[in-house]
């Protein structure tokens, strides 16, 4: 026999709406030699019964309050297999296989009841009109009836017939129908992709149990056609990008964006493809909370936002409220798993977006635990916040403390970015790669080289010199990005095909990272040093308190955080552990020197220091 089977989606829609996708298995208990189509499962809605229509929409009825209405003037009447498909009416007196009658129903009056013999042959009752009828007006709409079981449960079938031999294909409830009554919601728009044609409707409706389902009573009440309910069936082709209902991973582009296995003078240190059921746990675990992160951040980080879809990481941000929080998302870290120094790394993702959307991969000091940020040093690999057009750029930062682990906090930072071409970062896949030596970082998307950052003998850089670990995440708010608002669309995914982590081989030093790029990162380099200097020394002078920071809107925030007294806010950044954070934040601003009027002198030295840094290399800038 020829089996036709199709996915079916069911919906059920209680007092909240939940839909629920449900794929309805092959039916082949209805035989070809029967004369009836193998059953086909189609879009449905299953609803709690309720009592009468909405108001001011359009109608049809088929059969309510103990009766048949008028469109259909033949009334009830049934064909049965047992005499050869022949017609019965009269309550099925000449049909061995059903009778029917109107029966009394707690609580909605009369309803019609039908019984079927358990005889192995099938009989379906339906609702005819002797003229054919054009219900075009209700193409997009539905088919709608109560029904239940008196005893026991069944699949049921339905169809609609237009003129012999037009008809639509049967459709098969993929649940049973129990004793409790349900709504059926049928798609118009389904049985017309299945044959139906709605210029000549000559049946309301035909139903009857499914084959095997025999000696059963079933109730009916509430058949209607109704036009454009607003039912919509499932999106078979999610949109594209990292946001949408479901993962589409045939939606993103990007495709030839991708990096060798191999590099000259580096060997394979280790790497995650995400090809396995779950997140590998012996490399990963979770940041969880919602405490903001010390940025403000509106997430709540759980394990249940990561997953491992397709041989991917997916990061999902969700508009879901939890532990306080309207956003939730995850963090996952390599932290006492794995690390890596000199060499490279090669990240390939593609990002989410929107406004308040801000994914970060990224790494800190493996002593990060013993020491606290930023004295643990903290390299952003890629950085972008959404929102405004800005998710066709990408950041790549360093963090650190300046005098380095045994001078008091004062957090700073430099960077660069880089501008997609064309699109951006969320339609599909890139690399984000760093390269660490011992003397430069250096930053490449698609392997073009974007920001260089060299790194002298300094205590205050001498955590580039050590073991880092990795951080994926993605914040929802923050007082860099902003938070979300009404065109902000979620949920919103982070996936990441895989991260390599590459390191010196034995046969000799990393050969890709070019010192040729030149002067201008050495200058700036340079012009860093000098600044870094001089805030080091207005800093001194002025009383102006550690952990201002040269800028950036968030350090801005922070430094009259400081001076309002919100020690909690004072350290930015993906500063980490709250107590820490707090402790390091408490010294800083113990400074007794601290006045409205000496803040204010050095703001303003630093702003000008600032202005005339930024200035002369605006590329730098960030934010
Ligand atoms: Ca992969």
């Amino acid at each position: 026999m020829t089996e036709l089977t199709k996915l079916g989606a069911v919906f059920v829609r209680c007092i909240a709406t939940v839909f629920l996708l449900h794929t309805a298995a092959p039916s082949a208990e209805i035989e070809d030699e029967v004369g009836f189509n193998a059953g086909i499962s189609l879009p449905l809605l299953i609803v709690a019964a309720s009592g009468n229509s909405e108001q001011g929409e359009e109608v049809l009825e088929v059969l309510n309050n103990g009766r048949v209405a008028s469109t259909w003037d033949r009334g009830i009447a049934a064909w049965d297999q047992a005499i050869g498909f022949g017609s019965c009416g009269n309550g099925g007196a000449g049909c061995p296989t059903v009778d029917w009658e109107w029966a009394d129903a707690d609580g909605r009056g009369q309803v019609l009841q039908a019984t079927w013999a358990d005889n192995g042959q099938e009989a379906g009752v339906y609702f005819e009109t002797s003229d054919s009828v054009d219900l075009s007006r209700f193409d997009g709409g539905t088919i709608e009836f109560d029904l239940r079981t008196r005893g026991g449960s069944s699949a049921v079938m339905m169809k609609i017939d237009c003129v012999y031999p037009c008809r639509s294909d049967d459709w098969r409830s993929p649940e049973r129908i129990g004793q409790e009554w349900q709504r059926v919601i049928v798609s118009i728009d389904t049985l017309v992709a299945n044959n139906l044609d709605l210029t000549t409707i000559s049946t309301g409706l035909v139903f009857w149990p499914a084959a095997g389902h025999g000696g059963i009573t079933l109730e009916i009440d509430n058949v209607l056609w109704r036009a454009d309910t607003g039912y919509q069936p499932p999106d078979p082709e999610p949109t594209g990008g990292t946001g949408g209902d479901t993962l589409n991973l045939d939606g993103l582009n990007g495709e030839n964006n991708t990096s060798p296995m191999t590099y000259p003078g580096m060997v394979l240190a280790w790497s995650d493809e995400f090809d396995g059921p779950s997140l590998d746990g012996r490399l990963w675990n979770h940041d969880v909370g919602g405490w903001g992160w010390g940025n403000d951040e509106s997430q709540y980080y759980r394990p249940e936002n990561t997953s491992i879809q397709e041989g991917h990481l997916v990061i999902t941000a969700k508009e879901e409220f939890y532990g306080g929080r309207d956003y939730t998302s995850s963090r996952i870290k390599t932290e006492g798993a794995r690390s890596f120094t000199y060499g490279r790394v090669d990240i390939r993702a593609a990002l989410p977006r929107g406004q308040g959307i801000w994914p970060a991969l990224w790494a800190l000091g493996s002593n990060f635990s013993e020491v606290g940020w930023p004295y643990c040093g903290e390299i952003d690999i890629m950085e972008m916040i959404g929102g405004s057009n800005r998710e066709a750029e990408v950041h790549g930062t360093v963090h650190w403390n300046i005098g380095g682990l045994n001078a008091p906090y004062s957090h700073t930072y430099i960077g660069g970015k880089t501008q997609k071409a064309s699109g951006d970062f969320g339609d599909g896949f890139n690399v984000f790669s760093i390269i660490r030596t011992e003397d430069r970082i250096e930053w490449r998307v698609n392997d073009e080289p974007y920001y260089s950052f060299a790194i002298d003998d300094s205590a205050s850089l001498a955590p580039f010199r050590e073991p880092f670990f990795l951080i994926f995440n993605v914040a929802v708010g923050g007082r860099w990005p902003g938070y979300p608002d009404g065109s902000t669309e979620f949920p919103q995914r982070l996936v990441v095909d895989y991260v390599r982590i590459f390191e010196v081989g034995s046969d000799g030093p990393i050969g890709s990272v070019p010192d040729d790029d030149g002067a201008a990162s050495d200058e700036a380099s340079t012009r860093f040093a000098q600044l870094t200097e001089s805030v080091t020394s207005v800093r001194s002078n002025s009383g102006v308190v550690p952990g201002t920071s040269i800028g950036d809107p968030r350090q801005a925030v922070a430094s009259k955080d400081v001076a309002t007294k919100d020690v909690s806010t004072a350290v930015s950044m993906k500063s980490y552990d709250p107590e820490a954070r707090v402790e390091r934040a408490a010294s800083a601003v113990s400074i007794p020197t601290l006045t409205p009027s000496v803040l204010a002198l050095g703001v303003l030295a630093l702003l000008a220091l600032a202005s005339q840094y930024f200035d002369t290399l605006g590329q730098y800038r960030k934010g």
